[in-house]
């Protein structure tokens, strides 16, 4: 392992290149990284880095937005093969009904969607700052795509607007029970459940703090608790070790594990250097209309 992380070091230098890893890879992935975040903090690295080449660890809609927010530099998607379900599960003509049945409609569009879809689309957010854009925007109707999970949470907690869900999900997130969790607090009792919002309505019912990964880490660390039930990616566990070593976290179910996120490997980041590929590129059209919501994500998220 140390002979090929000597390796993507070198190439990096070479090629001018810097790693971006979500919390999702693999931990051996986030520590090679120059940036470790959620799609929200790598989208910002993302748009004021310097170097010529991004290397994208993350599912492909990641390395896609990277692309749309840097039209001059390269970005290697490692895994082209590891594509986000939930990225899919919106089509343009149900958002063209939508539109046609709402004048004021604002197309809200998780980060978790592909280029095409954000181009239909109003503005882009992540679930570290859905709930403030979402609250920021002129509009009432909002059409939340593509996750109803996170659309709930958003919907059930910005009361004022007349959010229409779209039947989207994440299956590792939506394979966490409350049964599973209530059996974790039996055999972990005073631990803080901490939920994502992607999970079900009764597994957020049950939580005590719902919130993006990037919350989820930060509360665990601030909390006075020192055990905690994690409903959202194992991935997470990496960063949570760091930020408080002394603290004990427990998962779920075997399903906590996203198959995708997981493709990512040292070896498939050293080959993409190594190959020049593959790379992810939108074309010109849709690049530009894409670049819209997610530019005006970053305006109002700050
Ligand atoms: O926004 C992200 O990066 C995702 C996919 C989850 C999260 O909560 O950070
Ligand atoms: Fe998609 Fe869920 Fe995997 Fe995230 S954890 S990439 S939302 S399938």
């Amino acid at each position: 392992m140390e002979k090929l992380v000597g390796e993507i070091k070198e190439l990096c230098k070479e090629k001018d290149a810097v790693i971006l890893a979500h919390y999702y890879v693999d931990g051996a992935l986030q520590e090679i990284a120059d940036y470790v975040g959620d799609s929200y903090y790598l989208a910002k690295v993302a748009k004021k880095n310097t170097h010529k080449t991004i290397v994208f660890c993350g599912v492909t809609f990641m390395g896609e937005s990277a692309s749309i927010l840097n039209p001059d530099k390269t970005v290697l998607v490692p895994a082209m093969d590891a594509v986000c379900p939930m990225a899919l599960m919106v089509d343009p003509d149900t958002i063209a009904q939508m539109r046609a049945k709402y004048d004021d409609l604002a197309v809200v569009c998780y980060i978790n969607s592909m280029a095409d879809i954000k181009a239909l689309s109003d503005v882009c957010v992540t679930s570290s700052n859905a709930l403030k854009i979402v609250k920021s925007l002129p509009n009432k109707n909002i059409f939340f795509i593509p996750d109803g999970n996170l659309g709930r949470f958003v919907k059930e907690t910005v009361t004022d607007k007349n959010v229409i869900l779209n039947p989207g999900y994440c299956h590792v997130h939506t394979s966490i029970t409350a049964e599973m969790v209530e059996k974790a607090l039996e055999e972990h009792p005073d631990s803080e459940i901490l939920v994502h919002p992607e999970c079900k309505q009764d597994v957020c019912d049950i939580a005590d703090y719902i919130g993006s990964t990037k919350e989820i880490i930060e509360h665990a660390r601030d909390s006075k608790y020192k055990s905690f039930i994690i409903c959202t990616e194992t991935g997470v566990l990496h960063e949570l070790q760091k930020v408080a070593p002394d603290k004990e976290f427990y998962f779920v179910g075997a399903k906590q594990v996203c198959p995708n996120m997981k493709k990512l490997t040292l070896e498939k980041v050293r080959d993409c250097l190594l190959n020049n590929g593959p790379v992810t590129k939108v074309p010109d059209e849709v690049r530009e209309k894409a670049l819209k919501p997610l530019d005006r994500m970053l305006e109002l998220a700050m």
